[in-house]
This record gives C-alpha cells, sequence and structure tokens, in this order.
C-alpha cells in the first residue's frame, strides 16, 4: 500500500452502508482527498447479502463478522452503518484496536452508551486516533453556506430557529414493524432517527447549544405487522411515530421543533428556517440546491434571494460539476468521507464529533424526561466532560 492512501471498511451494507459505500467511492473519482480511500472490506452476516452489495459497489472483501473487520491489518477506518444497538461496542473496539471511526447517527442509543463512546474517542484521540458522526446533512453545500453567513454575522442575533423534519413512511398502518420501530433496536422513533438530524444541524449552523426543552411525543399507531414471513402476527411499536418540542438557545434564540414520520406527503422534508436581527435563512432538503437568504439591512430592495448553491465558490462545489448541474442526497456522503480523509491526513480531529454526538443526546433525553412528565421545561446538560 503507498502512503498516500487509507484501508476502509465498512459494517452493515444496508440502506446506510449502501450511501456510505457510495460516499467512499465519490470521494476518492471526484474530491481527491489527501488520503485515497482503498474500499477494503465491506461486513454483514448475511454472507451472500454482503457480497452481492460489495461487488456491485467494488469492494475488494467481505466480512461476515464485525470482529474480523476491524481485526484486519488492511483496515485503517472502520464505518459503522449498523442500528443504533451495536454502535457503541463496535466503536469503542475499534478505537481501542486504534483504528479511525465514522459512526452513523444518532450516536448511540442511550446516554450511558454515548458518554462510553466519548469517553473512549477521547482516549484514542490522545494517540492520534480520529473519530466523527455521521451527521451527513452538515455537509450539504447550502446547509454549509448558511453556517458561513451566521457567522460572518449576516443575520445578527439570532432570535428564532424553527426546525421540521418530516417524513410520512409510516402512514400506512400496514408498513411492518422493523428495527426502526423497536426501542431497544433503535433507542428511540422519529426523535433519534431524524430529530437527532435538526437538532444536531440547528446547534451547527447556529453556533449555539439548546439548553432547555418542552415536549410532547405520540405514537399514532401502536401495533403494526411483523415484517415478512410473519406478517401475518403483529408486534407492539415501542417508540415515538412523532415528536414535537419548544427549545432555549444559549445565545437566548427560541426555537420550535418537530420530527414526523406521520406527516402524509412530506418525503423527506427537513426544513429549518431562522430568523436573526439582520435577516433570514431558510433551507428545505427536499430542494437541497437552494439557501433562502432575507437580507433585512437591504431597504427597499430587501426580499428572499433564492440561492442556487452550485457555484465553484460555494462550499464542496469546486470539486463537482459546473454551476447549475445539480447535486442529490448521496453526495453529502462524498463530502463527510472526504471531510474525514483529509482531518486525518492533517492531524486534525473532524467535526461532528463523538463528543458533539453526545451533546445531540442529550437534547434527545431531555425531549424524552419532559414528554414524559407532561412536557414540563426540561434542562439539557451542558458538560462537555467525559467519563
Ligand atoms: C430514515 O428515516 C432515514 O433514512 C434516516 O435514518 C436518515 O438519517 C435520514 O437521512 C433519512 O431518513
Amino acid at each position: 500500500m503507498g502512503e498516500a492512501t487509507i484501508g476502509i471498511g465498512v459494517i452493515g451494507y444496508a440502506f446506510m452502508g449502501r450511501a456510505h459505500s457510495q460516499g467512499w467511492r465519490s470521494a476518492r473519482s471526484f474530491l481527491r482527498p489527501a488520503l485515497e480511500p482503498e474500499l477494503v472490506a465491506l461486513a454483514g452476516r448475511d454472507a451472500e447479502a454482503v457480497a452481492d452489495v460489495a461487488r456491485r459497489f467494488g469492494w475488494k472483501d467481505t466480512e461476515t463478522d464485525w470482529r474480523a473487520l476491524i481485526e484486519r491489518d488492511d483496515v485503517h477506518l472502520v464505518d459503522i452503518c449498523t442500528p443504533g444497538d451495536t454502535h457503541a461496542e463496535i466503536a469503542i473496539a475499534a478505537l481501542a484496536a486504534g483504528k479511525h471511526v465514522l459512526c452513523e447517527k444518532p450516536l448511540a442509543n442511550t446516554l450511558a452508551e454515548a458518554e462510553a463512546m466519548a469517553a473512549a474517542a477521547e482516549r484514542a484521540r490522545a494517540n492520534g486516533v480520529r473519530s466523527m458522526v455521521g451527521f451527513t446533512y452538515r455537509r450539504v453545500p447550502a446547509i454549509a453556506l448558511a453556517r458561513k453567513l451566521v457567522a460572518d454575522g449576516r443575520i445578527g442575533e439570532i432570535r428564532h430557529v424553527r426546525a421540521q423534519y418530516l417524513q410520512d413512511w409510516l402512514t400506512d398502518p400496514h408498513a411492518p414493524l422493523t428495527w426502526r420501530l423497536q426501542v431497544e433496536r433503535a433507542g428511540s422513533g422519529a426523535l433519534g432517527d431524524i430529530g437527532s438530524h435538526i437538532i444536531d444541524l440547528t446547534q451547527y449552523v447556529t453556533g449555539e447549544r439548546i439548553v432547555g426543552v418542552s415536549a410532547t411525543a405520540r405514537t399514532f399507531v401502536p401495533e403494526r405487522p411483523l415484517p415478512e414471513p410473519d406478517g401475518h402476527r403483529t408486534g407492539k411499536v415501542t417508540v415515538d411515530d412523532a415528536v414535537a418540542f419548544l427549545a432555549r438557545f444559549s445565545g437566548g434564540a427560541m426555537g420550535t421543533f418537530e420530527a414526523t414520520r406521520m406527516a402524509n406527503g412530506r418525503k423527506n422534508a427537513l426544513r429549518i428556517e431562522i430568523n436573526g436581527s439582520r435577516g433570514s435563512l431558510a433551507f428545505d432538503l427536499e430542494e437541497l440546491n437552494v439557501l433562502r437568504f432575507y437580507d433585512g439591512t437591504a431597504g427597499g430592495e430587501a426580499g428572499f434571494t433564492r440561492i442556487l448553491v452550485t457555484e465553484p465558490e460555494h462550499p464542496y462545489l469546486a470539486g463537482w460539476w459546473p454551476p447549475g448541474h445539480l447535486l442529490g442526497y448521496e453526495h453529502g456522503f462524498a463530502h463527510q468521507a472526504a471531510d474525514m480523509l483529509n482531518a486525518i491526513a492533517e492531524g486534525t480531529d473532524p467535526e461532528p464529533s463523538f463528543a458533539d454526538g453526545l451533546a445531540v443526546q442529550r437534547v434527545i433525553g431531555a425531549v424524552q424526561a419532559s414528554a414524559a412528565r407532561d412536557s414540563v421545561w426540561t434542562p439539557v446538560e451542558q458538560s462537555t466532560q467525559v467519563a
């Protein structure tokens, strides 16, 4: 192996395993990171299924046991794309083995697991081992531009944060009871799966932390058919279908949040609007190449500007197509892969860190605690100190 390459091993080959596989491939082809990713091995328990995905995405080898993948000398970075109940065990083992770790969101299923993972990441960091959590939407160019505009003071002091993540794939009561609907596998429902994205994104774009919440949660369909071949039987849904909460931000802004898989007609509508003393920003993932910016200082000419975020000077765009040739959902995974590889090459810490993932987990915990106590205002623990 040449000096400027790094061996990648991905664990999981379903939706996220494929999205990440494509991310590593595209990062290598288009974005020219400082370390060139080698697609060494893809791991999954079903040998036939994992071999099929591995062949289609160009993985060199497969493993059916994640431990074997971690032990390989030619794997230097372990990418965890499995359900949340396995994140902590795999990540902690991989970090202890000296492997860099990229872990899908949400970081863990419980606060205790997230704390242990952040502590393991901190220990590994002392040896130059890097870790990152896969809040991929930070890498949508329009979101990265929004962050820059806020950091440059273009919208002034932030007053309102409005965030929604709306999907509808559970509207049908016959949709099967998959792992995402079981608390022991997923930790929570819409809250952890998609609410975690808007918690992370709003904290990232504003540069502030959520310090308190008042929440409510509902499970509209409490029982569903089991996945085939057991579809004639039903099982209990043990997570939320939808959650809504008010939030207070560290800088004084007020926030409203909604995460649901029951918003009929909304497929993947992650929307954020931020209103500040000088202007506003609005984003919708269903139109992900666009950022809307209102410059309140523009006097009589002020109005929401529709910025098509595809110019070479926009974040991440230089590596892609000419202006107006749009990017899509999968590109964020390539940006994430390239950012992590560049950080490893530079010896810096990639973001979002496991500590950032823990911070999101603390908000999730506070939302759950508030919802369980009739929406009582609940503080979010702020310490980033890890056990
Ligand atoms: C499913 O709800 C899901 O795939 C999430 O798990 C992802 O994080 C989100 O990006 C899209 O929706």
